[in-house]
């Protein structure tokens, strides 16, 4: 059991080869203490070898964690001599992390305790690059924010589910495919790699993270392809006992959507995202609870009024997101702003959005200072709002991409329930035959004949 440790200490060890066993105490002072103590874990660092990062989007959703976990921990088990010490880094501060409740539902399901992990604020990648000691492969995101700018030169490995936004250097290995979870382009990945890497531990992690993302593989919702069904299929296939996926996916929704012990500002921070004007910030929350709950809920216009206010957000979106039994979404918009005109200006901008129509439908809202509504179009999710919301705020619908740069956000990572994938259309019916073929091909892969 590889994730099992007794403490963040003994964790690095499953990230160090034997040679380098020895710098593990010196490295864990640097990961745990660099960004406080720059100049001598650099120093001690020195002495030793490459360091490589795994790191997920600054969501830090499921889908980043376990990717990093997993490629971190694959590259850790594969990577020839002299190895790198590799860190798999979740990339929020250690104090986000209880946002993150499928995560660490899932987490604390098979016994990996807080403490093993590595955020980023507990690592200094500048500090790390700036010695020539940073080798960066990112997951689950291709496009650094404008802060992290300068470790752009050491990536050299891109794993991403979205469409490529910018060209990488022909010496970083790019691996972009438009499938339902990246946790699927690592299970390919380690799939294609020497046999008995997989453990149990890292292949039920896998396999939940892609039944999340691709909502129970289930077609109706628009986020599955075929190669997650193949992945969630080898890795049963591999592992027989893992639990029936309906269960876990169950599970993991339940988690993700538990929201019950959280703040108001915690739900708001929880699933969020900003578009910027040329003087306005409007922020979108997703927010798992039904809409009428979420506006009865106690002292939340204070809320509001508090959040908004200590970030500078005019106007504050909430897309509220429930499934029915068949997985299919239904969504549900709150407008907030103070800002009477303001308000009335993104209301507008999305009751009259053609592209695509949000088919809204007016809710009675207790509040006069927030517009409700049905959203008639269930498949609309954040990833097609926010492009209707920055135009609202002076983008433009004619603004060219590369212009909007300067008020639009850094890109930022998009997997959240209430988004989707980059295939959010229909997906091909899946061929049974052609997926027993493939997985049977990969199981082969996997099981070579005995060559010892
Ligand atoms: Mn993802």
């Amino acid at each position: 059991m590889p994730w099992i440790s007794s403490g963040s200490r003994s964790y690095l060890v499953l990230y160090h080869s034997a040679e380098v066993v020895v710098a593990e105490e010196d490295a864990q002072l640097l990961l745990l203490h660099s960004c406080r103590q720059l100049t001598q874990p650099v120093e001690h660092i020195q002495q030793h070898q490459e360091v490589h990062v795994v790191m997920g989007n600054e969501a830090c959703d499921l889908d980043s964690t376990v990717s990093a976990l997993a490629l971190a921990y694959f590259l850790a088990k594969t990577s020839v001599p002299p190895k790198a010490a590799f860190i798999p880094v979740l990339n929020i501060p250690r104090s986000d992390f209880a946002l993150r409740t499928e995560t660490t539902f899932l987490l604390r399901e098979h016994n990996i305790p807080d403490s093993s992990l590595i955020f980023r604020d507990e690592i200094d990648l500048l500090g790390l690059h700036g010695a020539g000691l940073l080798s960066l492969t990112l997951v689950d995101h291709h496009v650094l924010p404008s802060t992290d700018a300068a470790l752009e030169e050491a990536v050299v490995d891109v794993l991403d589910h979205r469409p490529l936004e910018r060209e990488w250097a022909p010496s970083c290995q790019l691996t972009v495919e438009l499938v339902g979870s990246c946790a699927t382009l690592v299970t390919e990945r380690i799939a294609q790699g020497p046999p008995g890497v997989l453990d149990r531990t890292t292949a039920a992690l896998l396999h939940g993270t892609i039944l999340l993302d691709s909502i129970n593989l289930s077609p109706a919702a628009g986020k599955v392809t075929p190669r997650d069904v193949l992945c969630v299929s080898l890795l049963e296939s591999r592992f027989p006992e893992l639990p029936p996926h309906d269960s876990i996916y169950k599970a993991l929704q339940a988690a993700k959507f538990d929201v019950s012990g959280l703040t108001t500002e915690q739900m708001l921070r929880k699933d969020l995202k900003t578009v910027s004007g040329d003087e306005q910030v409007l922020a979108i929350s997703g927010i798992y609870m039904d809409i009428e709950l979420f506006l009865r809920r106690p002292g939340l216009l204070q809320d509001l009024e508090t959040f908004c206010q200590a970030r500078g957000y005019s106007v504050l979106v909430a897309m509220t997101v429930s499934f029915n039994e068949c997985y299919e979404p239904t969504r549900q918009l709150a407008v907030y702003s103070q800002n009477g005109a303001l308000r009335n200006m993104v209301c507008c901008a999305l009751e009259e959005a053609t592209a695509p129509a949000l088919q809204l439908q007016a809710l009675p809202s207790p509040w006069p200072c927030i517009s409700a509504y049905a959203q008639g179009n269930s498949l609309a999710s954040r990833k097609k709002v926010l492009p209707i919301l920055r135009a609202a705020l002076g983008g433009g619908p004619g603004t060219a991409a590369g212009q909007e740069e300067e008020a639009a956000p850094p890109p930022t990572p998009m997997n959240s329930l209430v988004e989707e994938s980059p295939l959010a259309q229909a997906v091909p019916p899946v061929c049974p035959q052609a997926v027993l073929e493939r997985v049977s091909r990969m199981a082969t892969e996997q099981h070579p004949p005995d060559s010892k």
